[in-house]
């Protein structure tokens, strides 16, 4: 099956779908139908072709040798080869996961999966399904966010209407999940204006409530007059400057944007930019090397960045590279020399790449919430951020940031991470994440 690009991810066609389970239905049967369609055909390349990178260290299978195969018993041997053949593919299975997610049951997973895409009013033809496993993983991450709240909401309501107490108990929610006051108070208003009109149900409550939070986080994207969807642009340098304090995700991020770009069909090459931690650049290479992408590294100690900046940028002009990551310190020895290296790393790529279009992101703990979210905005001066990537959602009872992060940065939130594996990472949207958000469990 071909690769998904997440870069050019279909955009709404229609109206959302009326009737979701028939559109999941749909959806899960033409799945089904391409995985079988094609599979076959992938499976036994790549199982020939696994089998043959063992054997390459083994004897030659009998059943290759015609003369062989006549002097012996065929069926004993057709046998004992497809035992063998079988002892091994089930050895492969174990070592080596598939690396493309595979179409499960048409489960709770799948229907809140589908159920997202159709209300983006996304055609049951178009749907991949990497976009569904995506969502289910970054439903089950923001679960410790959620806290089961939702659910718990809507039972406690049952039919009755939305009421002063039950606006306390989303307050507390989204103070909880580190939504951030102003953002609170906003949404709380709105619901409250909506309560003294007339009578509100919880489940009216609830999708006014998403719209609210949706259209707080796209707020960034309109101010700035920027796609909702960052990609680089084709046949030209993008330099993408990763910055953050340290531990936030940075080099884990780079490494699955890498992923993501050459997956993509971009060309893509990787700057060390941090010098000052030892095992950086080692760290770096591990990620690079899983999408077949150079490092540009200089192994001196202290090191310039910029330096290494400067060669990266000459070697992305001579390879035609369209994507340029750069990582960078998390830390040195004093914070001023940090923004003060980032300020040249910046000034460097600016006057040796005028033509190049440079995106500053900013990477965000989520599990560190507001706290992290001061800490990083020292960096906005120095680094002349574009962006931010919202990483851990994972392991954060936090997720909620995303929305103070939009209100208090007025920076557009670009991707998020929910996990430490390579495709565990995906371009931003404000839709899904906010119906991961408030899920019912
Ligand atoms: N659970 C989870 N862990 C993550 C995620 N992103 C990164 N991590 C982990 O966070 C830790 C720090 O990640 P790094 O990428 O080294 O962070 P960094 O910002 O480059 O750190 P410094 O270079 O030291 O500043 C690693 O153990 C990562 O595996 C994520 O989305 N989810
Ligand atoms: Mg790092």
């Amino acid at each position: 099956m071909s690769e998904f690009d997440w870069f050019q991810r279909p955009t709404p066609e229609a109206e959302a779908a009326e009737d979701a389970l028939a559109w999941a239905k749909e959806a899960y049967a033409r799945l089904k139908a391409q995985q079988q369609g094609s599979q076959p055909e992938v499976e036994t390349v790549e199982k020939v072709e696994a089998v043959k990178e063992v054997e390459i260290f083994e004897e030659p299978k009998p059943t290759e040798d015609p003369k062989l195969e006549e002097q012996k018993p065929v069926v004993s041997l057709l046998e004992q080869a497809a035992a063998k053949r079988e002892e091994r593919l089930a050895s492969l299975a174990q070592e080596a996961p598939p690396a493309e997610p595979e179409l499960g049951q048409l489960d709770a997973d799948f229907l809140w999966s589908a159920e997202v895409l159709a209300a983006q009013g996304r055609s049951a033809a178009q749907v991949s399904i990497e976009e569904i496993d995506w969502l289910a993983k970054l439903r089950a991450g923001m679960e410790k966010t959620r806290q089961g709240f939702v659910t718990q909401l809507l039972e406690n309501l049952g039919d009755d209407p939305l009421s002063e107490k039950s606006l306390e108990e989303i307050e507390s929610l989204l103070l909880r999940a580190d939504v951030g006051v102003e953002s609170t108070d906003q949404s709380l208003d709105r619901l409250r204006k909506r309560m003294n009109e007339g009578v509100l149900d919880a489940t009216e409550a609830l999708g006014l409530l998403k719209q609210e939070l949706r259209e707080q986080l796209e707020k960034p994207l309109s101010n700035k007059g920027v796609f909702p969807l960052l990609a680089p642009d084709k046949n030209q340098l993008n330099i993408w400057l990763i910055v953050g304090v340290n531990g936030v995700g940075k080099t884990t991020t780079l490494g699955k944007l890498a992923n993501l770009a050459v997956r993509s069909g971009y060309s893509c090459l990787v700057a060390a930019g941090d010098t000052f931690r030892a095992a950086a650049v080692q760290q770096l290479q591990v990620w690079a090397e899983r999408s077949g992408v150079t490092v540009i590294a200089n192994p001196s100690a202290n090191a310039d960045p910029a330096a290494v900046v400067f060669d990266a940028i000459g070697a992305a002009r001579s390879k035609n590279i369209e994507l340029l990551l750069v990582d960078t310190a998390g830390r040195l020895q004093t914070k001023h020399n940090l923004m003060e290296e980032l300020a040249k790393v910046r000034r460097i790529i600016d006057r040796l790449a005028p033509e190049a279009k440079v995106e500053s992101l900013l990477v965000l703990d989520a599990s560190q919430g507001q706290n992290g979210l001061r800490q990083a905005m020292a960096f906005a001066a120095a680094a002349q951020l574009t962006g931010v990537v919202l990483t851990k959602l994972d392991g954060s009872a936090r997720g909620g940031v995303a929305l103070a992060v939009a209100a208090e940065t007025g920076l557009p939130i670009r991707f998020i991470g929910a996990g430490e594996g390579i495709k565990d990472l995906r371009p931003f949207n404000s839709f899904e994440f906010v119906e991961a958000l408030l899920a019912r469990n």
